[in-house]
C-alpha cells in the first residue's frame, strides 16, 4: 500500500478515526494506481481540535494541493479542515449504522455558504472517486497525469463496451 506515503505528499488523506481505515482506503489505491504522493493521519475535529487546526493551517505550506476528509456520524472534519485553507477539500462521509450513514453525509455535504466540501458518495465508489477527484484536480496543472486520465477514460470505456459485447451474445443465444 504505502509505496506512494512519500515525504513531500500532495494529497492529505485524514479521517476521524482509524476505524474509517477500512472502509475509505479505496481512496489511497486510487491514487497509489495514478502515482500520486500521499500521506494519511487519524485526526478527529472533535476529539484532536487543535492538530486539526494546525494540520490544515499548515497543508498548503507544506506542499499539500488537496486533502481528503473522511469521518462519519457528526462528521465535520472535512467542514472544519475547509474551514482553515484555501486548498480543495474532499468530503468522504464514512457509512455508519445509522440509515446507512445518512448522518455522515448531511454533515459533510450540508456546508454552509463560501465554504465548500467537495463530497462524495458513502460507501460504493465514494471513496474511490475521493481519490479520482483529486487526481483531477491536481491533473488541471499536470499533464503527464492528465494523459493519465485521458487513458483511465478510454479503458472504462472499452470495459463497457466489452460488457454490452458479452450481453448482447448472451442475449441472441437465448433467443437462437
Ligand atoms: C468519527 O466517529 C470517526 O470518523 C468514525 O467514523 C466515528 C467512530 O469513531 P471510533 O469510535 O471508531 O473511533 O469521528
Amino acid at each position: 500500500m504505502a509505496e506512494n506515503a512519500a515525504k513531500s505528499p500532495l494529497v492529505g488523506i485524514v479521517m476521524g478515526s482509524d476505524s474509517d481505515w477500512p472502509k475509505i482506503k479505496a481512496a489511497a489505491t486510487a491514487l497509489e494506481e495514478f502515482g500520486v504522493r500521499y500521506e494519511v493521519h487519524v485526526m478527529s475535529a472533535h476529539r484532536t481540535p487543535e492538530i486539526v487546526r494546525q494540520y490544515a493551517t499548515m497543508a498548503a505550506g507544506r506542499g499539500l494541493k488537496v486533502v481528503i476528509a473522511a469521518a462519519g456520524g457528526a462528521a465535520h472534519l472535512a467542514g472544519v479542515i475547509a474551514s482553515h485553507t484555501t486548498l480543495p477539500v474532499v468530503g468522504i462521509p464514512v457509512a455508519t449504522e445509522f440509515s446507512g450513514g445518512l448522518d455522515s453525509l448531511l454533515s459533510v455535504v450540508q456546508m454552509p455558504g463560501d465554504v465548500p466540501v467537495a463530497t462524495v458518495g458513502v460507501g460504493g465508489g465514494g471513496p474511490r472517486n475521493a481519490g479520482l477527484l483529486a487526481i483531477q484536480i491536481l491533473a488541471i496543472s499536470d499533464p503527464a497525469l492528465q494523459d493519465k486520465l485521458t487513458s483511465f477514460k478510454h479503458k472504462l470505456a472499452d470495459k463497457i463496451s466489452q460488457k454490452d459485447e458479452a450481453l448482447q451474445q448472451t442475449l441472441h443465444q437465448k433467443k437462437s
